[in-house]
């Protein structure tokens, strides 16, 4: 069965894995939620396996323009923490897990949506040198980079790709600050974001929580294999050195809610906000950028009622 051909629907056995009530209410109040196991052993291994190939160079499909802003690590890179963007539509093997309905279900549960779909995948690699400093993740949050989307309930599924601690630098969530007022970020901020230096960054992070009124309470996920860690799109998160000495392997899935659309959002400068996807996506009937075409996004999720059946 290929990708494709998975039908929206949950077995009984799934049923039991989706958020409850109260996973459902915790996440809104933090930003943050740690799955149970969605992935078995053999879809996180396989994982592993595809992710290998594709950097041996396997793709079943590549992008026909090359974004502005694509993450896309190639060997001529070096050693240092690999991203690649599209992985989801440029490798069935990786696409395939990561289009499982399960995911969909459980963010839909989250985001309290009917429908959900892929937004982006991004595969990454974080080597197992201590020193090196692109390992650091700058703390910041998914919206930063999705101010031409309309929607305010995006989401993250964090899937590492085996038992994830703090030794490995694993994804650390800023607890509740999703639900903080934003200061000192105008959008020339939000667009140079990665490029600011940690110290910076600290203090913008302090900064925010003052105006707020909150002390910033860290949680690094403990992530066993198997299980997701999903943030809020406006969850502040980041990540540190891996001390290991095992590479930390995992795939960021960024997910849309089925009323994301693109949205006209002008910046300082006067030029619009824009995504990689605005070069790549057909156009809606009056000429926007579709985030839901069906090449790029695909729908992972669409509750029964919402299926018409
Ligand atoms: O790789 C990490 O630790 C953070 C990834 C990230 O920023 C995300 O999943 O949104
Ligand atoms: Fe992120």
């Amino acid at each position: 069965m290929t990708a494709t051909e998975f039908e929206l629907t949950l077995t009984v056995e799934e049923e039991a894995l989706l958020p409850s009530e109260q996973d459902v209410a915790f996440y809104a109040a933090h930003g943050w939620y740690l799955s149970k196991k969605l992935l078995t052993d053999d879809e996180v291994d396989a994982l592993t396996a595809a992710a290998d190939r594709y950097y041996d160079g396997e793709r079943d499909r590549r992008l026909p323009v090359r974004p502005p802003r694509l993450a896309y690590w190639d060997p001529s890179k070096g050693p240092v923490q690999r991203h690649n963007d599209y992985v989801h539509h440029e490798h069935d093997g990786l696409g395939a897990i990561l289009r499982k309905p399960l995911i969909g279900a459980v963010a839909a549960r989250l985001a309290r949506a009917t429908e959900i779909r892929i937004f982006q995948s991004t595969l990454i690699y974080k080597p197992p040198v201590s020193g090196e400093p692109s390992n650091i993740v700058p703390w910041h949050f998914d919206k930063h980079y999705w101010a031409s989307s309309s929607s305010e309930n995006m989401l993250t599924a964090f899937i590492p790709m085996h038992d994830c601690g703090e030794e490995m630098g694993t994804i650390t969530m800023v607890d509740g600050s999703h639900r903080w007022t934003e200061v000192g970020a105008d959008d020339t901020v939000v667009r140079h974001f990665a490029e600011r230096d940690r110290d910076q960054l600290e203090e913008m992070l302090a900064e925010n929580a003052a105006h707020n009124g909150v002390r910033i309470r860290k949680v690094p996920m403990v992530i066993p294999k198997g299980h997701l860690s999903f943030h809020h799109c406006r969850t502040y998160h980041g990540s540190g050195a891996n001390v290991s000495g095992r590479p930390r392997r995992a795939i960021s899935l960024h997910l849309q809610d089925g009323d994301n659309a693109w949205r006209e959002h002008p910046l300082s400068d006067g030029t619009l906000a824009a995504y990689n996807h605005d070069v790549l996506v057909r156009r809606t009937h009056d000429g926007r950028p579709d985030y839901a075409d069906p090449e790029y996004c695909p729908v992972i999720w669409r509750h029964r009622a919402a299926q018409g059946g």
